[in-house]
């Protein structure tokens, strides 16, 4: 083994995304007399990591022996820093590769040019040793008997140029060749692929253990193979084969055949629906997205995340001392959107909001709580005001959260009052405002919590029986709030932990008729251990399960859908079907953690018979990644808003941090019904629970029959649910003519359980086509 690099005047910097395992990893360093210069899973940013990463480096020896067993947790930086020819780097590089050579055992077919000597270390309370991978016969010899099976003849390894801005990922040992051999794969004549445009990568992952927090420790190591394109800013890579020390699989040839065939000879059918682009830049990429009762938008970011691409308005700056990045941060993190006009006015957040959680409160006021670091136990609050206004974020100083929340879901209860339920190592639920027993600890939580901590951001459906409707990991149990009491268990949910990170998307169906059937719905999501494996190519999830909440005897029905898809959002359309949109085909959540973006939305048709409830729609253009959000507009359109699977912002990638605004359009929407759309004429403003009403309509055709009067509430929406989402069908007559229009007698939501207090978006609708909606607020029982 080589000189170790580790010596008692090495700096020690710490790079992680998962606080409980930076913690650790701390606490463990401070006994250590050996610190090692160490780069984070996520940290890969151009802006902030590589200059500390040089400065670390330049603490260390720089004699090539100890260069060469530097282990780069950080690959990505590595590679940026190759690409801006780093003499540095460049150097280190080409020395790796030198070491590499030298302990490769080649068969004579093959030629390695390029390949680091990687060395694992293995962090434990009490030491850091290297532990030395072989790159010899262990890891060469299955690539090489591999490939020349595989391929049926010898391979020349060779660089791919394309690579380290591509496909670079932390954790990996990556080889490379360039790929006539390859073009084997096909029937002659069937496709034909320009060889230099294509590149097979080989990657070794070194699988971490299951303990998100013992990652560091290498025990296992995965081989995939993807042929990636060199001239596409995007790299579809194919994986033709995996290989682990347990399990292989291969592949088919025919199947790798028609993954080429159809993701480069698609062709786009006329697909329902149509795409708008808003606004080129928001400011901001939006993780947390909320329509207001103005009609206006709330946008809202992490604040740590340094420069965003809207200043604050001069003079304001928030000083954080604390902050790594911006001590001074002159720079927007929230965002107000009026899409009626598409202004963007920058709002000011104080402190830290990064996955966090909101609702808003029956007197319209958005209530956000949570998030990270300065935010852990923060309580802010939003109250709107018109476009043209200047209402902007307020921080409560005088009372903040029990128990500090990310990662939490927020539910308004019958009573106007919020639940928040959950968060990152938080078994437990409180209200705002406070409730005097503080916290409770809610132990389904907890018996849910797994490896991947697949509990996180629980799926919560406020039911009309009053009781709450909380979904985490697999399973679900109905919850009495008001006594903390678990009073249904349901039946696990087959295919897979579905929240995050593992998160596919859920809501509640429109409720209806007496009120007493809530049916929830959960799509989608990642297969388990995609997220301790860091497994950017595992296929998601294409199944969703759907169950009668209110059933005595209640059981999953399970359908699939065209598409595995993870991180979708599911929105409530004013029809009561749902819009299941944004997402990717393989991966989980997390920062850099997911690939092949799902750009087909789909409708989902609750009352159609199973088999035929999903419908295809118009593909965008915009890949939706972590961090992206679909929000319900008054006006039926659907925004979509953010994507940003890097710690920070970043833009030329692949995957690049998305700052577009767009609108999607409904088939609802589209011209040819323009003439069945009804426009509401007269409403009130308030109504009481129980309470009869009359909505006027005027509609160019003639009606017959039902305009249903169906009320949507505002949700708050971020990590793939929509805390809140609820659709209320109210019970209405038959539409009358009168005076040119239409009278609708209606009867008010009956209780709290049904539509908790606040303002709802109004929508009648006609033959399968919503009104512009109005606001109405439904007003609190009065005690
Ligand atoms: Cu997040």
């Amino acid at each position: 083994m080589g000189r170790s690099l580790l010596t008692e005047n090495t700096k020690l910097t710490l790079w992680s995304h998962y606080i409980g395992s930076e913690h650790k990893i701390k606490k463990a360093s401070k006994s250590l007399k050996n610190i090692v210069d160490f780069g984070g899973d996520d940290y890969d940013g151009l802006q902030q990591f590589p200059s500390n990463f040089f400065r670390n480096l330049n603490g260390l020896s720089s004699s090539p022996q100890s260069i060469k067993t530097l282990y780069f947790r950080c690959w990505r930086s590595l590679s940026s820093c190759i690409l801006q020819n780093h003499a540095r780097f460049h150097q280190a590089y080409e020395l790796g590769a030198q070491a590499c050579q030298a302990c490769h055992n080649p068969t004579q077919k093959f030629k390695v040019n390029r390949f680091w000597d990687l060395k694992a270390l293995r962090l434990s309370s009490k030491s850091i040793t290297t532990a030395p991978i072989n790159c010899g016969k262990h890891v060469l010899n299955p690539i090489a008997s591999f490939i020349t099976e595989f391929l049926q003849g010898p391979v020349t390894f060779g660089p791919c140029p394309y690579l380290f801005s591509s496909f670079c990922y932390s954790n990996l040992i990556i080889s490379i060749q360039t790929v006539p051999t390859v073009l084997r794969l096909l029937q002659p004549g069937t496709l034909v692929l320009p060889a230099e445009f294509y590149c097979l990568v080989i990657v070794l992952r070194f699988l971490p253990p299951t303990r998100i927090n013992a990652m560091f420790r290498v025990k296992r190591i995965s081989i995939s193979i993807s042929l990636i394109r060199t001239d596409s800013p995007r790299s579809d890579g194919w994986l033709l084969f995996s290989y682990t020390e347990r399990s292989r699989t291969l592949y088919s040839r025919a199947r790798f055949k028609v993954l080429i065939f159809t993701t480069l000879v698609a062709v786009r059918a006329q697909l329902p629906g149509t795409w708008e682009l808003l606004v080129p830049n928001a400011g901001i990429a939006s993780m947390h997205t909320a329509v207001t009762r103005f009609n206006t938008v709330v946008l809202l970011d992490r604040t740590n995340i340094g420069p965003s691409r809207k200043m604050l308005p001069k003079g304001h700056c928030r000083i954080d001392p604390t902050d790594v990045i911006l001590k001074k941060d002159c720079y927007a993190h929230s965002v107000v959107f009026d899409p009626q006009t598409n202004h963007i006015r920058p709002l000011m957040i104080l402190t830290d909001t990064w996955c966090s959680s909101g609702q808003f409160l029956p007197d319209g006021t958005l209530l956000q709580t949570g998030g990270d670091l300065d935010g852990f136990k923060k309580i802010r609050k939003f109250e709107p005001c018109e476009p043209t206004g200047f209402c902007d974020w307020v921080e409560l100083r005088d009372v903040e959260l029990v128990n500090g929340r990310w990662y939490a879901t927020n539910q308004i209860l019958p009573d106007g009052t919020v639940i928040i339920v959950g968060g990152r190592g938080t078994n437990t639920v409180e209200y705002v405002p406070p409730r005097k027993n503080g916290a409770i600890e809610l132990k389904f939580l907890a018996d849910v919590e797994d490896k991947q901590m697949d509990n996180l951001y629980p799926y919560v459906h406020l039911l009309p029986n009053g009781h709450l409707f909380i979904f985490a990991n697999n399973k679900a149990v109905m919850y009495d709030h008001e006594v903390n009491k678990v009073i249904r268990d349901y039946p696990a949910l087959s295919g897979g932990p579905r929240n995050y990170p593992s998160a596919g998307s859920s809501v509640m169906l429109a409720l209806e008729g007496d009120f007493s059937t809530a049916v929830i719905v959960i799509c989608g999501g990642a297969q388990y251990g995609a997220f301790i494996e860091r497994s950017t190519d595992t296929p998601a999830h294409g199944s969703c399960g759907r169950i009668v909440a209110t059933d005595p005897k209640p059981g999953w029905e399970m359908e699939d859908m065209p598409f595995g898809r993870i991180m979708g959002d599911m929105v409530m359309l004013p029809t009561g079907d749902s819009l299941i949109i944004n997402g990717a085909q393989a991966g989980t959540q997390g920062f850099e953690m997911a690939s092949n973006p799902c750009l087909y939305p789909l409708l989902y048709r609750p009352d159609q018979p199973a088999g035929l409830r999903f419908m295809t729609l118009n593909p965008g253009k915009v890949p939706r990644m972590y961090h992206s959000t679909a929000n319900l507009l008054p006006d039926g359109r659907v925004l979509i808003a953010g994507s940003n699977p890097h710690y920070f912002y970043k833009f030329a990638v692949e995957l690049p941090t998305e700052l577009r605004l767009e609108a999607f359009w409904p088939e609802y929407l589209s011209p040819d019904r323009a003439n069945i759309r009804p426009v509401i004429e007269g409403i009130p403003e308030t109504v009481r629970y129980g309470e009869a009403f009359d909505v006027f309509v005027s509609v160019s055709l003639p009606v017959v029959g039902i305009v249903e009067v169906n009320f949507a509430s505002a949700p708050f929406a971020t990590h793939s649910f929509s805390q809140g989402q609820r659709l209320v069908k109210l019970n209405v007559a038959p539409s009358v003519p009168e005076d040119g229009r239409y009278r609708i007698k209606c009867t008010a939501p009956p209780s709290g359980a049904v539509a908790p207090p606040g303002y709802y978006m109004v929508f009648a609708v006609n033959q399968g086509v919503p009104s512009v909606a109005r606001w109405v607020r439904v007003l609190p029982k009065i005690v």
